[in-house]
């Protein structure tokens, strides 16, 4: 600044005071869609559609319109759970894998006009839509390119009423903020009738190009989401979990390989040269539908907090789903679960202690940059340096000594994302010690650590391609939050429950009812031989909190079970701990349980780990008495599982049976099937 100052003098102490040359951008930026769409962070999923009635995670195809027909629909509640939950928009699953639409589309019979629903004058799009607008929340557009049910599903046709239907959703409903692609695509399905495998390569079949073009004449605010763009990508997982480094930079054109390359876009790429964020999508749940028998797995507030932390916490945006009931209504748990988040968000958040704090920097860049801007409340204002400067810090100074556990950056990305590294410190007496530290920020990240006091702190960049161009700091105390204790059973019927802390006291139950603090104390393992369900919480005996009720439904111990191989770690399959697992020889699973019990189903654990393989993607199970004449019990699949490796339940009518075969038909990758852990069911 000061070095522009002299040939102007003349022109007044005015022009002193404009605004110093603002920073380059780094490239790539965000396009202004995206910018307008970063701001929302937080907005949910809607998985209601045919699988909600036939109680499936992924239909077939062939289900019957009559079977959608929720009892109790209600738009406007699920609207005014998102809304309360801080949530700004909705995306609705309009259609499906199993291709069923919600919508009375001009293009097919396998709609709502042809269900009992509203007596077949029902557009459930419609609905959404004017309970969303009533709510203030944006409206996003689920439309699955992979249909089981279109017979046309494989040749180009299909394609063509792919563009017709976007056609009426994109046309018909108002302004879209977000059209999500699902990335799950061809394989089996009942395809008008045909019943068999049609492979499609995702990269060329849909004609992207074109259906990118359509999308964006129609709604060119819109934001689409795929698994690599074009704005929007998949975080590559289900947990709702992105990276501590995330690059919202990605080399879209080489990266469209889909699934099996995710690992290597997962975290963007610091050299990427496209601007395309990452969205974190997690259920509320283990499935994406509702399964009444999950109504106990619905995630805890720990759960639900890591996610939030993981997601928006790492430069990501943050997609929850509810998976609405088949009385068509977001189910009570999953509104009081949502609901214990935004409180404790808003609780975590409640005061920046770096608000009314001084800042000072290393060196700004002049007029308009200073660090005052870091606290002001305003993302579009920031401080940054003079070219050149790379490295640089921030000291804060509180005044007076104050006790925090959270450190939240923003970057201002509208100039491109930068920072690669940076730290925070505190001053002790005098000198600065280190208290946390990270790589990419991105639009937001933020750090947790433990309880930490001090007067003055200081956050250093350390590294960024270019200068940092920094929006906001803030400095936070999250009360802490009681974790529900962990339940666990040893193959041969312990049951052990601990506690987070050790401080912290148990009280549990065994006969269904609810745990109550004081009442049956836990004092060490006891045992669990038959079928019953445990529950606990923790209570912080200084204060009275309660946890949530940790639950857990046992099974049949696993003690005297072997399984049928010679090879020793079979016994990981039945051993209690989903993180080991075994890879059967043949694909066939095989145990003796030692004697008959009457059986209704089994579960499987597919294996966990970074790098897994083997998940058995298509199954049949078969049980016999005296381990030599077998019967068939059940046959299907497993849906979603590569994308969503949760345990799987197959169910089915009482049986007496000694012995059980899992067989794997076919596993997603096409190695030998492996078993993360096996267990029966007899309740
Ligand atoms: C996946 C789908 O296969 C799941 O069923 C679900 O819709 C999830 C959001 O995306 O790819
Ligand atoms: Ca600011």
């Amino acid at each position: 600044m000061k070095k522009y100052v002299w040939p102007f003098l003349a022109l007044g102490l005015s022009y002193c005071q404009e605004k110093a040359v603002p920073p380059a951008p780094v490239l790539p930026v965000p396009h202004e869609r995206q910018i307008a769409w970063q701001e929302l962070q937080f907005y949910g999923f809607v998985h209601f559609n045919m699988n909600t009635f036939s109680d499936r995670e992924w239909g077939f195809g062939d289900e019957k319109p009559e079977q959608f027909n929720p009892t109790a629909l209600d738009a406007r509640q699920w609207a005014r759970v998102a809304k309360e939950a801080g949530m700004k928009g909705l995306i609705i699953t309009a259609k499906h894998h199993d291709g069923f639409v919600l919508w009375p589309s001009a293009y097919t019979e396998h709609s709502v006009k042809n269900s009992p629903w509203r007596d077949g004058k029902g557009d459930l799009i419609r609905e959404f839509v004017d309970a969303c607008r009533e709510y203030g929340l944006k409206v996003g557009i689920y439309y699955s390119p992979w249909d089981r049910n279109h017979p046309d599903y494989g040749k180009p046709e299909y394609v063509t009423y792919m563009k017709n239907q976007l056609t009426e959703l994109l046309t018909n409903y108002g302004e879209i903020y977000e059209v999500w692609f699902d990335g799950a695509n061809g394989g089996d399905g009942w395809y008008g009738g045909a019943n068999e495998e049609r492979k499609v390569d995702k990269r060329t079949y849909y004609d992207w190009p074109t259906m990118h073009a359509l999308v964006r004449e129609l709604q060119p605010n819109a934001m689409m989401f795929s698994d690599a763009g074009p704005d929007v990508r998949w975080v590559g997982n289900e947990h709702g979990f992105a990276y501590e480094t995330t690059w919202s930079n990605l080399m879209r054109d080489s990266t469209y390989a889909g699934m099996p390359d995710f690992d290597k876009w997962a975290s963007g790429q610091e050299n990427g040269t496209h601007w395309v964020p990452v969205e974190s999508d997690v259920s509320i749940r283990p499935g994406w539908y509702y399964h009444k028998y999950e109504d106990h797995k619905v995630r805890t507030l720990p759960d639900l907090m890591e996610i939030y932390y993981k997601s928006i916490g790492q430069n990501s945006s943050l997609l929850i789903n509810f998976p609405v009931d088949t009385r068509g209504l977001i189910h009570e748990k999953d509104e009081e679960a949502i609901l214990k988040m935004a409180a404790k968000v808003k609780e975590d958040f409640a005061v920046n202690l770096a608000k009314d704090a001084s800042f000072e920097a290393s060196e700004d860049r002049g007029k308009g940059y200073e660090p005052t801007n870091l606290n002001d409340g305003d993302f579009n204002t920031y401080w940054t340096t003079s070219d050149g400067q790379v490295q640089a810090s921030v000291e804060i100074d509180f005044g007076k000594e104050v006790s925090f556990n959270r450190l939240l950056l923003q970057e201002f990305v509208n100039l491109g994302q930068r920072v690669k590294s940076f730290s925070l410190e505190k001053e002790v007496n005098g000198s600065w010690e280190k208290v946390a530290e990270g790589t990419t920020i991105g639009y937001k990240r933020i750090l947790r650590f433990a309880d930490t006091q001090a007067q003055k702190i200081r956050v250093n960049f350390l590294d960024s391609k270019d200068i940092p161009v920094i929006s906001e700091i803030g400095v936070f105390s999250a009360p802490a939050l009681l974790f529900p204790p962990k339940i666990t059973r040893t193959p041969d019927g312990k049951v052990n429950i601990q506690a987070a802390e050790s401080d912290l006291e148990i009280f549990y139950t065994t006969d269904g009812s609810t745990p109550e603090k004081g009442k049956n104390a836990y004092s060490g393992e006891f045992d669990v031989v038959s079928a019953q369900t445990v529950q606990a919480i923790a209570v912080d005996p200084t204060t009275g909190n309660t946890s949530e009720i940790a639950l857990v439904e046992f099974d049949l111990p696993k003690v005297s079970w072997k399984v049928a191989s010679s090879d020793e770690k079979s016994v990981r399959a039945i051993d209690e701990n989903i993180h080991s697992y075994f890879t059967t020889e043949n694909n066939n699973f095989q145990v003796d349980l030692g004697n008959t019990s009457e059986l209704t189903g089994i579960s499987y654990y597919p294996m966990q780990a970074r790098y897994p393989s083997g998940f058995i993607a298509d199954y049949a199970v078969e049980v016999s008495e005296n381990g030599s004449s077998w019967k068939e019990v059940a046959r299907g699949e497993f849906s979603n599982i590569a994308a969503s490796p949760i345990e799987q339940y197959v169910r089915f009518e009482k049986v007496p049976a000694r012995y059980v075969r899992l067989k794997s038909l076919k596993t997603t990758d096409g190695n030998k099937a492996t078993v993360g852990e096996f267990g029966v069911i007899t309740r």
